[in-house]
């Protein structure tokens, strides 16, 4: 438990819902209770129809430092405590799965350090839109680890084999103005403006056709993996769907009609 605090607090706002990450002493270090509840919580929020947009944020000055190392260090003496990999198989793995395939957008609010899986859960979002303080550690080599949860895989194709090898062979700390600069994050914003921003930027997408977002969002995530050819019929495929929507009607409508179209996800 998390001394009586919800180690994830969730607040909607219209069709946006932010999960809040809250174990500040700690810097938002995962123990089991943090991980399992913002696991849950991803996976509800991916099930929910009333929520159109997906917000990662964090209390206090860090997004989340990775792993709680004063856990793996009480597994180390436990010899019924599952090994690494299985506690990623039971609890990282699905989450960053759910956030992958979840067919809505996902924006990462990161403040101060993501560090370790903390900072594969940014990367797991869609987008990144972080405040000056932020900087993203693979910090994983510190401790003698491989980057897991995901940033083997979506941290080269943001950035680049070269830099990504080098994140996680060194362990450095990339601060947010590099970090725009090699494209691992969409946006910096001042700290004080970084939850206003967030939110902006989420209500945004949540009136937007967010269908037509789930089904690009599916699009790209399929691309990292696949030949043009199947690529372009996969493309034909997903829009033979998005062309069914009621806000492909809308919006071609309104367009015609001249004014402001009003989607509905549907
Ligand atoms: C922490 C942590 C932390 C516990 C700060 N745990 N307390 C691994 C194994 C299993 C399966 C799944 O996958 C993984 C993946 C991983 O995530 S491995 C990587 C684990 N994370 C790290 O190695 C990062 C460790 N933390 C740090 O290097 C620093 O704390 C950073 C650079 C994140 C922040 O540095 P500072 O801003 O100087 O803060 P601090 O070090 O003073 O931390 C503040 C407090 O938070 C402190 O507690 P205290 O009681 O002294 O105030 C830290 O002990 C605690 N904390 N990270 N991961």
């Amino acid at each position: 438990m998390n001394d009586g605090q919800q180690s994830v607090l969730v607040e909607n706002e219209g069709a946006v819902r932010t999960l809040r990450m809250n174990r500040p002493d700690v810097l938002n270090a995962f123990n089991d209770d943090l991980l399992s509840s913002l696991a849950g919580e991803v996976k509800a929020a991916a099930k929910d129809d009333s929520v159109r947009c997906l917000v990662i944020a964090a209390a206090g000055r860090a997004f989340c430092a990775g792993q709680d190392l004063d856990t793996v260090k009480a597994r180390m003496s436990d010899p019924q405590a599952p090994d690494l990999g299985k506690h990623l198989r039971n609890l990282y793995n699905p989450m960053i799965l759910n956030l992958r395939s979840m067919e809505k957008p996902v924006i990462a609010a990161v403040n101060g350090v993501a560090a370790g899986a903390g900072c594969s859960l940014a990367l797991a979002c869609d987008l990144r839109i972080v405040g000056t303080s932020a900087s993203f550690i693979e910090a994983f080599i510190n401790v003698g680890l491989v980057p897991d949860s995901g940033s083997t895989f979506v941290l080269p194709r943001l950035v680049g084999m070269a830099r990504a090898m080098e994140m996680a062979f060194t362990g450095r700390k990339v601060a947010a103005d590099e970090a725009l600069s090699i494209g691992l994050v969409n946006r910096v914003v001042a700290d004080d403006d970084l939850s206003a921003e967030a939110m902006k930027l989420a209500q945004k997408l949540a009136n937007m056709p967010t269908r037509g977002i789930g089904l690009t969002k599916r699009a790209f995530n399929r691309a990292w993996t696949a030949e043009l050819d199947d690529q372009l019929e996969y493309e034909a495929f997903l829009q033979t769907t998005a062309g069914q929507t009621q806000d492909h009607i809308e919006g071609v409508t309104a367009f015609l009609e001249k004014r402001k179209p009003v989607f509905t996800g549907r």
